[in-house]
Protein backbone atom coordinates (compact mmCIF):
# COMPACT_ATOMS: atom_id res chain seq x y z
CA UNK A 1 0.00 0.00 0.00
CA UNK A 2 1.29 3.10 -0.72
CA UNK A 3 1.05 5.94 1.89
CA UNK A 4 -0.01 9.92 0.47
CA UNK A 5 2.47 12.51 1.76
CA UNK A 6 0.32 13.43 4.16
CA UNK A 7 -0.54 10.06 5.76
CA UNK A 8 2.93 9.41 5.29
CA UNK A 9 3.95 12.85 7.57
CA UNK A 10 1.33 12.17 10.07
CA UNK A 11 2.56 8.64 10.47
CA UNK A 12 6.38 9.51 11.18
CA UNK A 13 4.97 12.17 13.41
CA UNK A 14 2.92 9.39 15.22
CA UNK A 15 5.38 6.75 15.31
CA UNK A 16 8.41 9.46 16.45
CA UNK A 17 5.91 10.91 19.09
CA UNK A 18 5.66 7.94 20.57
CA UNK A 19 9.25 6.35 20.67
CA UNK A 20 9.68 9.81 22.56
CA UNK A 21 7.04 9.53 25.08
CA UNK A 22 8.29 9.45 29.00
CA UNK A 23 6.98 7.84 31.57
CA UNK A 24 5.77 9.79 34.25
CA UNK A 25 7.75 8.52 37.58
CA UNK A 26 6.03 10.95 40.69
CA UNK A 27 8.01 10.83 43.73
CA UNK A 28 5.92 12.30 47.14
CA UNK A 29 7.78 14.73 49.78
CA UNK A 30 6.68 15.51 53.04
CA UNK A 31 7.72 18.21 55.29
CA UNK A 32 6.71 21.48 57.17
CA UNK A 33 6.04 23.90 54.59
CA UNK A 34 3.85 25.95 56.49
CA UNK A 35 4.78 27.13 60.25
CA UNK A 36 7.59 27.33 62.12
CA UNK A 37 9.92 24.65 60.84
CA UNK A 38 8.83 25.67 57.02
CA UNK A 39 12.32 26.88 56.71
CA UNK A 40 13.71 22.80 57.23
CA UNK A 41 10.35 21.79 54.71
CA UNK A 42 11.62 24.24 51.64
CA UNK A 43 15.22 23.06 52.76
CA UNK A 44 14.45 19.80 51.52
CA UNK A 45 11.71 20.67 48.81
CA UNK A 46 14.67 22.61 47.40
CA UNK A 47 17.31 20.06 47.34
CA UNK A 48 15.35 17.58 45.79
CA UNK A 49 14.19 19.77 42.53
CA UNK A 50 18.21 20.23 42.13
CA UNK A 51 18.34 16.48 41.76
CA UNK A 52 15.45 16.07 39.91
CA UNK A 53 16.19 18.77 37.58
CA UNK A 54 19.68 17.50 36.99
CA UNK A 55 18.73 13.93 36.46
CA UNK A 56 15.99 15.20 33.85
CA UNK A 57 18.17 16.94 32.25
CA UNK A 58 20.23 13.51 31.53
CA UNK A 59 17.05 12.32 29.33
CA UNK A 60 16.99 9.24 32.16
CA UNK A 61 15.64 5.59 30.49
CA UNK A 62 14.51 3.06 32.51
CA UNK A 63 14.21 -0.82 31.45
CA UNK A 64 14.33 0.78 27.58
CA UNK A 65 11.87 3.68 28.44
CA UNK A 66 12.41 7.29 28.70
CA UNK A 67 11.52 8.89 31.70
CA UNK A 68 10.36 12.17 33.26
CA UNK A 69 10.46 12.29 37.77
CA UNK A 70 8.19 14.55 38.92
CA UNK A 71 7.42 15.83 42.77
CA UNK A 72 4.82 15.71 44.88
CA UNK A 73 5.67 18.29 47.57
CA UNK A 74 3.25 17.99 50.15
CA UNK A 75 2.79 20.20 53.89
CA UNK A 76 2.60 17.68 57.02
CA UNK A 77 2.80 20.66 59.42
CA UNK A 78 5.56 19.00 61.14
CA UNK A 79 1.94 17.16 62.58
CA UNK A 80 1.84 13.08 62.91
CA UNK A 81 -1.70 13.78 61.86
CA UNK A 82 -1.66 16.04 59.31
CA UNK A 83 1.55 13.01 58.15
CA UNK A 84 -1.26 10.24 58.12
CA UNK A 85 -3.28 11.92 55.25
CA UNK A 86 -0.61 12.67 53.19
CA UNK A 87 0.95 9.62 53.44
CA UNK A 88 -2.57 7.87 52.36
CA UNK A 89 -2.87 10.65 49.47
CA UNK A 90 0.47 8.87 48.09
CA UNK A 91 0.11 5.71 48.63
CA UNK A 92 -3.39 6.25 46.74
CA UNK A 93 -1.69 8.39 44.37
CA UNK A 94 0.91 5.14 44.25
CA UNK A 95 3.71 7.36 44.08
CA UNK A 96 7.31 5.43 43.12
CA UNK A 97 8.71 6.37 46.16
CA UNK A 98 9.11 9.73 49.22
CA UNK A 99 11.38 11.29 50.70
CA UNK A 100 10.81 12.67 53.95
CA UNK A 101 8.87 12.98 56.03
CA UNK A 102 10.82 15.72 58.10
CA UNK A 103 10.45 15.03 61.64
CA UNK A 104 10.86 12.19 63.75
CA UNK A 105 7.43 11.92 64.84
CA UNK A 106 6.16 12.18 61.34
CA UNK A 107 7.89 9.42 60.18
CA UNK A 108 7.33 6.86 62.14
CA UNK A 109 3.66 7.97 62.07
CA UNK A 110 3.35 6.95 58.61
CA UNK A 111 6.09 4.24 57.91
CA UNK A 112 3.49 1.74 58.53
CA UNK A 113 1.38 3.11 55.58
CA UNK A 114 4.03 2.83 54.01
CA UNK A 115 5.56 -0.60 54.63
CA UNK A 116 1.72 -1.88 53.97
CA UNK A 117 2.44 -0.63 50.35
CA UNK A 118 6.13 -1.43 49.98
CA UNK A 119 7.16 2.37 49.09
CA UNK A 120 10.23 3.43 50.80
CA UNK A 121 10.34 5.99 52.75
CA UNK A 122 13.78 7.93 52.83
CA UNK A 123 13.88 10.45 55.59
CA UNK A 124 16.59 13.74 54.57
CA UNK A 125 16.20 14.97 58.35
CA UNK A 126 14.49 12.38 60.97
CA UNK A 127 17.00 11.21 63.63
CA UNK A 128 15.29 9.26 66.02
CA UNK A 129 16.58 5.89 66.08
CA UNK A 130 13.25 4.03 66.18
CA UNK A 131 12.35 4.93 62.79
CA UNK A 132 14.10 2.30 61.24
CA UNK A 133 13.45 0.34 63.52
CA UNK A 134 10.02 -0.59 63.27
CA UNK A 135 10.50 -3.62 61.62
CA UNK A 136 9.63 -2.31 58.07
CA UNK A 137 12.45 -2.89 54.97
CA UNK A 138 10.92 0.27 53.11
CA UNK A 139 12.19 2.77 56.00
CA UNK A 140 15.60 4.64 55.10
CA UNK A 141 17.89 7.12 56.51
CA UNK A 142 20.39 9.64 54.91
CA UNK A 143 21.88 10.93 58.44
CA UNK A 144 23.34 10.18 61.17
CA UNK A 145 20.82 9.10 64.11
CA UNK A 146 20.06 10.12 67.47
CA UNK A 147 22.47 7.69 68.86
CA UNK A 148 25.52 8.93 66.57
CA UNK A 149 24.40 12.50 67.34
CA UNK A 150 23.90 12.24 71.52
CA UNK A 151 26.86 9.78 71.66
CA UNK A 152 29.09 12.68 70.34
CA UNK A 153 27.20 15.53 72.00
CA UNK A 154 27.96 13.56 75.50
CA UNK A 155 31.76 13.16 74.11
CA UNK A 156 31.96 16.95 73.56
CA UNK A 157 30.30 18.27 76.62
CA UNK A 158 32.30 15.69 78.98
CA UNK A 159 35.50 16.51 77.31
CA UNK A 160 36.40 19.52 75.47
CA UNK A 161 33.59 21.21 77.71
CA UNK A 162 34.77 19.70 80.98
CA UNK A 163 31.21 19.96 81.88
CA UNK A 164 30.25 18.23 84.95
CA UNK A 165 26.54 19.55 86.06
CA UNK A 166 24.25 19.53 83.02
CA UNK A 167 20.68 20.57 82.88
CA UNK A 168 18.33 18.83 80.18
CA UNK A 169 15.25 20.34 78.79
CA UNK A 170 13.26 18.62 76.13
CA UNK A 171 10.49 19.48 73.95
CA UNK A 172 8.62 16.19 74.15
CA UNK A 173 8.45 15.39 70.53
CA UNK A 174 9.83 12.08 68.94
CA UNK A 175 12.86 14.23 68.22
CA UNK A 176 13.58 16.15 71.46
CA UNK A 177 12.75 13.70 74.25
CA UNK A 178 14.75 10.67 72.04
CA UNK A 179 18.02 12.87 71.73
CA UNK A 180 17.73 14.07 75.29
CA UNK A 181 17.15 10.32 76.59
CA UNK A 182 20.43 9.25 74.54
CA UNK A 183 22.31 12.29 75.75
CA UNK A 184 21.02 11.95 79.12
CA UNK A 185 22.68 7.88 79.31
CA UNK A 186 25.72 8.70 77.52
CA UNK A 187 26.56 12.23 79.64
CA UNK A 188 26.38 10.57 83.06
CA UNK A 189 28.10 7.25 82.15
CA UNK A 190 31.15 9.67 81.72
CA UNK A 191 30.60 11.11 84.78
CA UNK A 192 28.36 13.76 84.57
CA UNK A 193 25.57 14.68 87.19
CA UNK A 194 21.85 15.73 85.50
CA UNK A 195 21.25 18.60 88.21
CA UNK A 196 17.64 19.72 86.49
CA UNK A 197 15.36 17.47 83.76
CA UNK A 198 12.62 19.81 82.54
CA UNK A 199 10.09 19.87 79.75
CA UNK A 200 8.49 22.11 77.03
CA UNK A 201 6.66 21.72 73.61
CA UNK A 202 7.30 22.78 70.10
CA UNK A 203 4.44 25.24 70.41
CA UNK A 204 6.20 27.06 73.15
CA UNK A 205 8.39 30.24 72.81
CA UNK A 206 8.22 31.70 76.55
CA UNK A 207 10.80 29.49 78.92
CA UNK A 208 10.78 31.77 81.86
CA UNK A 209 9.87 29.05 84.28
CA UNK A 210 11.92 26.20 82.84
CA UNK A 211 15.04 28.67 82.67
CA UNK A 212 13.96 30.10 86.83
CA UNK A 213 14.24 26.29 87.57
CA UNK A 214 17.52 25.51 85.50
CA UNK A 215 19.11 28.36 86.84
CA UNK A 216 18.76 27.48 90.57
CA UNK A 217 20.27 24.79 89.51
CA UNK A 218 23.56 26.04 88.35
CA UNK A 219 24.61 24.03 85.49
CA UNK A 220 27.89 24.37 83.32
CA UNK A 221 25.72 23.47 79.93
CA UNK A 222 22.02 23.01 79.23
CA UNK A 223 21.19 21.01 76.41
CA UNK A 224 17.69 21.46 74.71
CA UNK A 225 16.33 18.62 72.49
CA UNK A 226 14.08 20.46 70.10
CA UNK A 227 13.79 22.71 67.08
CA UNK A 228 15.82 26.17 66.36
CA UNK A 229 12.02 28.12 66.40
CA UNK A 230 12.12 26.95 70.03
CA UNK A 231 16.08 27.14 70.65
CA UNK A 232 16.62 30.66 69.62
CA UNK A 233 14.53 31.98 72.10
CA UNK A 234 15.57 29.92 74.95
CA UNK A 235 19.24 31.33 73.98
CA UNK A 236 17.93 34.56 74.04
CA UNK A 237 15.91 34.09 77.63
CA UNK A 238 19.28 32.14 79.11
CA UNK A 239 20.97 35.48 78.16
CA UNK A 240 18.29 37.50 79.68
CA UNK A 241 18.31 35.40 83.03
CA UNK A 242 22.19 36.01 83.09
CA UNK A 243 22.50 32.69 82.44
CA UNK A 244 26.13 32.09 81.80
CA UNK A 245 25.85 28.46 80.76
CA UNK A 246 26.42 27.25 76.67
CA UNK A 247 23.60 25.69 75.22
CA UNK A 248 23.94 22.19 73.75
CA UNK A 249 21.68 20.45 71.45
CA UNK A 250 21.39 18.24 68.36
CA UNK A 251 21.09 19.20 64.21
CA UNK A 252 17.45 20.73 64.69
CA UNK A 253 19.63 23.42 66.35
CA UNK A 254 22.71 23.86 63.99
CA UNK A 255 20.78 25.64 61.30
CA UNK A 256 21.39 29.22 58.94
CA UNK A 257 18.16 29.86 60.44
CA UNK A 258 19.27 30.32 64.10
CA UNK A 259 21.83 32.98 63.01
CA UNK A 260 18.37 35.19 62.36
CA UNK A 261 16.37 33.85 65.05
CA UNK A 262 19.00 34.04 67.68
CA UNK A 263 20.36 37.38 66.48
CA UNK A 264 23.21 38.49 69.07
CA UNK A 265 22.67 36.00 71.47
CA UNK A 266 24.13 33.60 69.49
CA UNK A 267 27.35 34.15 69.35
CA UNK A 268 29.82 31.27 70.78
CA UNK A 269 26.94 30.25 72.80
CA UNK A 270 25.69 27.82 71.45
CA UNK A 271 27.07 24.26 70.54
CA UNK A 272 25.05 21.79 68.00
CA UNK A 273 25.93 18.55 66.21
CA UNK A 274 24.74 18.08 62.29
CA UNK A 275 24.59 14.81 61.67
CA UNK A 276 26.79 14.55 58.66
CA UNK A 277 29.95 16.42 57.68
CA UNK A 278 30.25 19.76 57.22
CA UNK A 279 28.84 21.19 54.09
CA UNK A 280 32.56 22.37 53.53
CA UNK A 281 34.17 19.02 54.18
CA UNK A 282 31.49 16.88 52.49
CA UNK A 283 32.64 15.42 49.00
CA UNK A 284 29.96 17.54 47.32
CA UNK A 285 29.53 20.51 49.87
CA UNK A 286 30.80 23.49 48.51
CA UNK A 287 29.82 22.72 44.47
CA UNK A 288 26.19 22.12 45.64
CA UNK A 289 26.11 25.33 48.27
CA UNK A 290 27.19 27.04 45.29
CA UNK A 291 24.58 25.47 43.07
CA UNK A 292 21.94 25.93 45.75
CA UNK A 293 22.58 29.60 46.53
CA UNK A 294 22.82 30.63 42.67
CA UNK A 295 19.47 28.99 41.81
CA UNK A 296 17.30 29.68 44.97
CA UNK A 297 19.78 32.83 45.91
CA UNK A 298 19.76 31.73 49.73
CA UNK A 299 22.21 29.71 51.73
CA UNK A 300 21.58 25.75 52.49
CA UNK A 301 19.46 25.83 56.03
CA UNK A 302 20.60 21.95 56.74
CA UNK A 303 18.98 18.89 54.99
CA UNK A 304 19.12 20.07 50.93
CA UNK A 305 22.16 18.03 50.31
CA UNK A 306 20.32 14.90 52.20
CA UNK A 307 17.50 15.56 50.57
CA UNK A 308 19.53 15.82 47.09
CA UNK A 309 21.36 12.26 47.66
CA UNK A 310 17.44 10.98 48.73
CA UNK A 311 16.54 11.78 45.21
CA UNK A 312 19.75 10.05 43.65
CA UNK A 313 19.43 7.05 45.35
CA UNK A 314 15.94 6.39 44.30
CA UNK A 315 16.91 7.07 40.52
CA UNK A 316 19.75 5.04 40.86
CA UNK A 317 17.62 1.80 42.78
CA UNK A 318 15.48 2.64 40.17
CA UNK A 319 18.19 1.83 37.40
CA UNK A 320 19.72 -1.11 38.91
CA UNK A 321 15.87 -2.47 39.64
CA UNK A 322 15.48 -1.98 36.15
CA UNK A 323 11.61 -0.60 36.91
CA UNK A 324 9.94 2.45 38.46
CA UNK A 325 7.56 0.52 40.70
CA UNK A 326 7.13 1.20 43.94
CA UNK A 327 8.28 -2.37 45.46
CA UNK A 328 11.11 -3.11 42.92
CA UNK A 329 12.53 0.68 44.07
CA UNK A 330 12.60 -0.25 47.62
CA UNK A 331 14.12 -3.20 47.54
CA UNK A 332 16.87 -2.50 45.35
CA UNK A 333 17.36 0.42 47.46
CA UNK A 334 18.50 -1.68 50.32
CA UNK A 335 22.22 -2.30 47.41
CA UNK A 336 22.73 1.12 46.53
CA UNK A 337 25.97 2.50 46.80
CA UNK A 338 27.53 5.60 45.71
CA UNK A 339 29.41 9.01 46.77
CA UNK A 340 26.89 11.41 47.26
CA UNK A 341 27.34 14.82 47.79
CA UNK A 342 26.70 14.17 51.42
CA UNK A 343 29.30 11.32 51.57
CA UNK A 344 29.22 7.65 50.56
CA UNK A 345 25.53 6.46 50.43
CA UNK A 346 24.60 2.96 51.28
CA UNK A 347 22.18 1.31 53.82
CA UNK A 348 22.31 -1.37 56.45
CA UNK A 349 19.78 -4.33 56.66
CA UNK A 350 17.87 -1.26 58.68
CA UNK A 351 18.49 1.59 56.54
CA UNK A 352 20.41 3.59 58.37
CA UNK A 353 23.72 4.88 56.33
CA UNK A 354 26.42 2.24 56.36
CA UNK A 355 28.93 5.44 57.82
CA UNK A 356 27.61 7.84 59.03
CA UNK A 357 29.24 10.90 60.11
CA UNK A 358 28.48 13.78 62.85
CA UNK A 359 30.15 17.46 62.95
CA UNK A 360 29.91 19.94 66.39
CA UNK A 361 29.81 23.76 65.37
CA UNK A 362 29.26 26.48 67.31
CA UNK A 363 28.46 29.84 65.95
CA UNK A 364 31.12 33.32 65.70
CA UNK A 365 28.80 36.32 65.29
CA UNK A 366 26.35 34.60 62.76
CA UNK A 367 29.04 32.25 61.26
CA UNK A 368 28.47 28.18 61.71
CA UNK A 369 32.39 27.10 62.70
CA UNK A 370 33.15 23.44 62.37
CA UNK A 371 34.81 22.05 65.57
CA UNK A 372 34.77 18.51 65.96
CA UNK A 373 33.82 15.82 63.25
CA UNK A 374 33.21 12.28 63.92
CA UNK A 375 33.65 9.38 61.45
CA UNK A 376 32.33 5.98 62.40
N1 LIG B 1 16.63 15.69 63.37
C1 LIG B 1 16.00 16.84 63.86
C2 LIG B 1 14.82 17.32 63.05
C3 LIG B 1 13.86 16.34 62.58
C4 LIG B 1 13.43 15.31 63.57
O1 LIG B 1 14.16 14.33 63.76
O2 LIG B 1 12.33 15.44 64.12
Amino acid sequence: MRLTPFAHALALALCCVGARAQTVVTIGYAGALTGAQAHFGKDSERGIRLAMDEINASHPVIAGKPVKFELDAQDDGADPRQATTVAQRFADNRVSAVIGHQNSGTSIAVARIYAQQHIAELTPSATNPEFTRLGFDTTFRMLANDDFLGEALSRFVSGSLQAKRVAIIDDRTAYGQGIAEVFAKQVQASGATIVAREYSSDKAFDFAVVLTRVKRADPQVIFFGGMDAQGAPMLKQMRQYAIKAPLVGGDGLCTAEMSKLAGAALDGNLYCADGGRSLSKMPGGPAFAAKFRKVYGEPVQLYAPYAYDAMMAIYRAAALAGSTEAPNIAAALHRVTFQGVTGQVSFDAHGDLRAPAATISTYHGEKKMALTEVLK
